[in-house]
């Protein structure tokens, strides 16, 4: 039988009819670490959805530790809900926001929309790999684990920072708050912030930027981020460089 199939669950039981898909109850996979996993996270939490959190790790090379095959190019997270399995976070969250009750996570007409969408395409393709990776794993997470880190790769990413914060500045200014708690676009950033910003060079490069350093102020005190943090972090993280 085809995963396509009706009745016929992809994740739980390829050949056989659904069992958990058919309660309702949705499951995440992905590791609680991972920024997007906790943007998926963020969305469910906003809108109330009941779901768990099962693993998958990318990261691991071991196959068979790394958990279920269910992401054609390898990452996190994979949503399944009521028979349907999806990928790419965007998707997970305007599925979430569009199929379940609860605060809109995306503004109310077409212009505000696209400059949601311009936020979060910033975040995705200018900010998290040098935010998260060029900046909190080269200058924190290496060191606290004894490993060197690279100036070179933490002065192009923090450049590339900059850029983006520029840019994301006069956006968070302008961005309707007509809703309570977080919108789609806070969604993506602020897990990224909350990497980025325990780096002294994340920090440094976004006090150049009253907007995005209040805007941060206000997102990480948001109760879904104490939600939605990460039970791994190491017990010697860095608290946030932002005062
Ligand atoms: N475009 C993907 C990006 C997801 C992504 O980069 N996830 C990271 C964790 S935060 C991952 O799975 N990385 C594993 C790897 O690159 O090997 C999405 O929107 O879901």
């Amino acid at each position: 039988m085809s995963p396509g199939t009706p009745n016929v669950c992809p994740v739980c039981d390829a050949g056989g009819p659904m069992t958990h898909a058919s309660d309702g109850a949705a499951v995440l996979y992905g590791m609680d670490f991972s920024v997007y996993v906790r943007i998926a996270r963020l969305a469910l939490f906003a809108k109330g959805v009941d779901y768990r959190l099962e693993h998958l790790n990318p990261f691991e090379q071991d196959p068979a530790k790394a958990g279920p095959d269910l992401h054609p190019f390898g990452k996190m997270p994979v949503l399944h809900h009521d028979g349907l399995t999806l990928y790419e976070t965007q998707a997970i969250v305007r599925y979430v926001d569009e199929g379940f009750p609860g605060p809109n996570l995306m503004p109310g007409t077409p212009r505000q929309r696209a400059l949601q969408n311009q936020i979060v395409g910033i975040c995705d393709n200018y900010l998290y790999r040098p935010l998260v990776w060029g900046l909190f794993v080269e200058t924190v997470s290496k060191p606290l684990k004894g490993e060197a880190s690279d100036d070179a790769v933490a002065d192009a990413a923090e450049a590339e920072v900059t850029r983006a914060f520029a840019a994301l500045s006069p956006l968070l200014a302008a961005k309707p708050t007509g809703h309570a708690g977080f919108d789609m676009a806070d969604m993506f950033l602020a897990p990224m912030m909350d990497y980025g910003m325990r780096s002294a060079r994340g920090a440094r490069a976004a006090d150049g930027f009253p907007n995005l350093v209040g805007w941060w102020r206000t997102a990480r005190a948001e109760p879904c981020m104490a939600a939605t943090i990460s039970a791994n972090l190491p017990p010697d993280m860095p608290a946030d460089q932002v005062q």
